[in-house]
């Protein structure tokens, strides 16, 4: 009987650990959510290799063509460079991506120009950012508000 009570508040607490750590996961993404909004805040990647400052033209995103400058950074903010980015628009309550294919071209001192950054509609996109240096790949999200 000690061992079956001492078992299932093992589980509870196995339970209770892993709720914790969801709600703990959630508040994050609320946190990433909030520093999509601010411009000067750095995104971290899904994995924590690379950091990226995000300076949208124009400031407010509109539908049609964008350009979307990124200053990509290791962990450390020291400039990233060689790195090839894949980008892909995408439109998550509706289930679609962009008409054009997004072209990006690397400056100097970790800068990055992604053109060709077409949003087909208004409303809320994501820009999904895959990273990869030397051999590692990460992938950075980036929300926008569409006008
Ligand atoms: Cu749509």
């Amino acid at each position: 009987m000690a061992n079956k009570n001492s078992t299932l508040t093992h589980l509870l607490f196995v339970l209770l650990v892993a709720v914790t750590a969801f709600s703990v996961a959630c508040g994050a993404s609320d946190d990433d959510e909030r520093n999509n909004a601010d411009e000067d805040a750095a995104l971290v990647s899904q994995s924590g290799h690379f950091e990226a400052h995000l300076s949208p033209t124009p400031a407010s995103p509109v539908t049609g063509e964008n350009t979307l400058h990124i200053h990509l950074m290791d962990p450390e903010g020291n400039d990233l460079t060689g790195a090839s980015l894949a980008v892909e628009p995408w439109m998550p309550a509706h289930g679609h991506g962009s008409p054009e294919e997004p072209v990006v071209e690397e400056g100097s001192d970790g800068m990055y120009t992604v053109s060709n950054l077409v949003y087909s509609m208004p409303g809320h996109w994501e820009v999904r950012i895959d990273i990869t240096h030397d051999d590692t790949s990460d992938r950075i999200v980036a929300e926008f508000d569409v006008q």
